[in-house]
């Protein structure tokens, strides 16, 4: 590591490294000068699922230029330049890095306490959806393919069941019926994509609360992570927002009893979310809002039952059974999620 903050111009033994967060793809450091004058965000970049990470570095390149031009007053948080001007540095190994500035008097949260938390979170991904819709949608590459088509996980899901070994196959019957049984949410994502019903924006694909910094008097400031921000649906980043902050327990949490759904919070979302992006919504979207909660909640449960079905490849496992234990607290999260708008009648 201290031969990549060589890199750039970072001498060793000014600063001290320590893991940072809690992401679940690429490995996070924080990286502080010991007169605590200033500090960085290092990343290693999982290149077994970002195949190209020169796609990340040229769509956040595009992003920062529009930004400059349009929103110059924005907080848009981009990678820097090396010594030889690189947004990338590889080391020997084949891995890939990037250096973020950490945002001076900034702070991030792991799990939402207050529905204000929610609301500037909400806020601030409907801003940055909102600030783009002059940009040029086109430049941007699909950093990651496919990546929220709730078809194509069905898909992966169903040849993980018929390639799982039979042993885990059978320990996870019920759940494996279970998520064959909301497959109507599937369903219904193909008729919205089949006809055009919604119209593709630039989305940030990965709103949980700690991609989105807060000065010290809980404002937002800005969202961060922006691997992967392609053109995509509303319902991505609204419906991982519900996913991530109507319940107090988190997708790690292994007492399903805790699981539940604030409706306070749910009225913070989509009062946040509007408070930028209301003028913009069409009719159509506004009728998916709640309906974006059932589509991300069930892709992520569908993803971490594939995932346990073949070998706990893309997600790792810190116990056994982790991701199995993963799907179930979403399922739990699905069914409560779906009691919520019951009782409200959303
Ligand atoms: C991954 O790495 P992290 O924690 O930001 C995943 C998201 C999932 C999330 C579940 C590229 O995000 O899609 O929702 O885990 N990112 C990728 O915790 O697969
Ligand atoms: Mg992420």
């Amino acid at each position: 590591m201290q031969e990549i903050l060589s890199r750039y111009d970072l001498a060793a033994g000014e600063y001290t490294i320590e893991p940072f967060g809690t992401g679940l793809i690429n490995a996070t450091w924080k990286i502080s000068r010991t007169d605590g004058e200033r500090s960085f965000i290092l990343q290693r970049i999982n290149t077994a699922v970002f195949n190209n990470p020169g796609q990340i570095a040229e769509n956040v390149r595009q992003l920062k230029n529009f930004f400059d031009q349009r929103f110059p007053h924005y907080l848009f948080v981009a990678p820097l330049a090396d010594v030889d001007n690189r947004l990338l540095v590889p080391d020997a190994d084949g891995n890939v890095f990037r250096l973020i500035p950490f945002v001076d008097n900034s702070v991030t949260i792991d799990v939402v306490m207050h529905s204000a938390h929610a609301y500037e979170a909400a806020a601030q991904f409907g801003k940055f959806t909102r600030l783009l819709r002059e940009f040029n949608q086109d430049r941007l590459q699909y950093t990651l393919p496919d990546f929220h088509n709730l078809s194509l996980r069905i898909t992966q899901f169903e040849e993980a069941v018929a390639n799982a070994p039979a042993g885990r196959k059978a320990e996870t019957a019920e759940t494996i019926d279970l998520a064959r049984r909301y497959r109507g949410i599937a369903d219904r994502y193909d008729s919205i994509v089949a006809g055009g019903a919604i119209p593709r924006r630039v989305i940030h694909h990965d709103t949980k609360i700690s991609n989105v910094l807060f000065d010290r008097n809980g404002h937002g400031l800005c969202v961060i992570d922006l691997d992967t921000v392609m053109p995509g649906y509303f319902i991505s980043d609204v419906g991982d927002m519900m996913r991530t902050y109507l319940s107090p327990a988190n997708e790690e949490e292994q007492d399903l009893d805790k699981i539940e759904v604030r409706t306070d919070f749910l009225r913070a979302i989509a009062d946040g979310y509007l408070s930028e992006m209301g003028g913009a919504l069409t009719e159509a979207e506004q009728k998916l809002f709640f309906y974006s909660g059932e589509f991300m909640i069930y892709m992520q449960a569908l993803r971490f039952l594939t995932d346990h079905l073949n070998g706990d490849t893309y997600y790792g496992a810190r116990y056994p059974g982790h991701n199995f234990m993963r799907a179930k607290n979403q399922f739990v999260l699905l069914a409560r999620y779906l009691e919520a708008a019951k009782s409200l009648a959303l």
